[in-house]
């Protein structure tokens, strides 16, 4: 690796970025596997908030329990690292009494989908302006690979030796069919356009979903025979296909495809600004 006297002067520029947003270096080591797609996810949220202009105490990161929600122990903003499934719940609190900050969830498949399917269901249902960014890698990683709402029909994990008996939920199409009013999806492979997601994710003023395909090599790649990091990243690639793309394929190429890009975008009214004009209205009536 270069040193920093040995960096092109862009290449410095974009370590700088991301070092300013960490938190200082003996929270590293991170726990996470190397190649872990949740570093890709990591280094997008930076760029998106440094792209945005916002200092670190404008942000909020809340998480569960996983390797994914070990995020916010990296990023230096304010934090909640919380209990399982419970991500939403807290963050909805931070947001109400402090309508001012940037409100970030980072949550995994199991997370946001099993313990906290409730919670997510009734934020989106909510609207309320929080951008929940959930990894999903089609299993439960911190735990050693067990099999999760999203583990599709038939994929092996440690609880489904013999395949997968369940259908898998599509967290957008829930989170649109809840009230989320910003939906969007990504890869590790796109770090572009996840950066560009979480940037729209994060100015949008409602509930937006960010939903990110990633790589947990570790187990749901070794079950399932799709390889190292970069094998999972190549998979990753040839299974997307962009909203404009889909828009020209028939229902039957897009089945077994990962659309991407923004998915859904309405602007009904957020639910902290729908609070106050209640307050306002009953007050103004005394
Ligand atoms: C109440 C409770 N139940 C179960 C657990 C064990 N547990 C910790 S993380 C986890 C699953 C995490 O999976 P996911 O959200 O997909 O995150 P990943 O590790 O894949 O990033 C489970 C079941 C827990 N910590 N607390
Ligand atoms: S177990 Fe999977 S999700 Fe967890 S750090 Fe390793 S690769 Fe990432
Ligand atoms: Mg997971």
């Amino acid at each position: 690796m270069a040193t920093a006297e040995q960096q092109k002067p862009q290449e410095k520029q974009k370590s700088d970025i991301i070092l300013k947003y960490l938190r200082p270096k003996k929270k590293f080591p991170s726990v996470w596997c190397a190649g872990c797609g949740n570093g890709v996810v990591m280094s997008a949220i930076i760029r998106a908030v440094d792209k945005l202009g916002l200092s670190r105490d404008e942000v909020v990161m809340v998480s569960g329990i996983g390797c994914t929600s070990r995020m916010p122990i990296y990023l230096d903003f304010s934090a909640l690292h919380t209990t399982h499934g419970r991500a939403l719940a807290f963050a909805t609190g931070v947001k109400f009494a402090k309508p001012n900050l940037k409100v970030i969830v980072i949550t995994g498949d199991g997370d946001a989908l099993a313990i906290g399917g409730n919670h997510f269901i009734h934020a989106c249902r909510r609207n309320i302006d929080i951008n929940a960014i959930l990894i999903n890698n089609y299993i439960y990683g911190m735990t050693g690979g067990q099999g999760s709402p999203t583990t599709p029909s038939a994929a092996f994990s440690t609880t489904t030796p013999y395949g997968n008996a369940e259908k898998n939920f599509d967290p957008c199409k829930l989170a649109e069919a809840a009230g989320a009013s910003y939906v969007a999806r990504s890869t590790v492979y796109h770090a572009p356009q996840l950066e560009k997601a979480i940037v729209e994710a994060i100015t949008h003023r409602g509930f937006s979903l960010v939903e990110v395909m990633s790589n947990c090599h570790t187990y749901y790649g070794r079950l399932n025979r799709r390889g190292d990091a970069v094998s999972m990243l190549k998979w990753f690639k040839d299974k997307s296909v962009t909203t404009a793309k889909a828009s020209r394929m028939q229902p039957e190429e897009l089945q077994d495809k990962w659309i991407v890009g923004t998915l859904y975008q309405d602007d009904k009214t957020e639910f902290c600004d729908e609070y106050q004009k209640l307050v306002d209205a009953r007050q103004g009536a005394k």
